[in-house]
């Protein structure tokens, strides 16, 4: 039968462990405090892309002019709406809102044509308008998130 060692640990054993935690427990943390930089900066993204989305689903929505003004080619808002009764997309235009504390939305409406298959911004008016969302966050990466929508005249059925 073999004999247990009880002897436990050497003054030099226990030195080497020690040196080895001490060595080991600052790099755990670094990577920590990195993982959960990261986690909160996917959060913010996460949330961000979420605020563009809704504002950009409830534009889509809207008419492609003002229905009590239709020949009206100003972009902006129309004189009696109001927001959230806003009736086309370019009321929009320089619209913007605080979803929740630390992010910021801003719309713009440019009216764009379609060229070699790109769109390219147009000083007259045509019939697509092109729509972006810009969402801005302070609360956990600093950047921009901004989701695109070209609304047309024609309506597809
Ligand atoms: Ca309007
Ligand atoms: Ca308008």
């Amino acid at each position: 039968m073999k004999r247990l060692n009880n002897r436990g640990l050497t003054l030099i054993e226990l030195i080497v462990i020690i040196v080895v935690m001490g060595l080991a427990i600052p790099a755990l943390i670094a990577n920590l405090a990195t993982i959960t930089w990261r986690s909160t900066q996917s959060q913010a993204i996460g949330n961000s892309l979420s605020y563009a989305r809704s504002l950009l689903e409830e534009i889509k929505v809207k008419d492609f002019s003002d229905p009590d003004d239709p020949d009206n080619t100003t972009l902006g808002v129309n004189a009696d709406d109001i927001y959230p009764n806003y009736n086309d997309v370019d009321d929009y235009n320089g619209y913007n809102d605080t979803p929740a504390s630390g992010f910021n939305r801003r719309v713009s409406v440019d009216y764009v044509n379609l060229s070699s298959g790109n769109w390219s911004d147009s000083a007259a008016p045509t019939d697509f308008k092109k729509v972006n969302v810009t969402v801005s966050s302070s609360a956990g990466f600093s950047g921009n998130i901004t989701l695109e929508y070209v609304a047309s005249a024609y309506k597809f059925f």
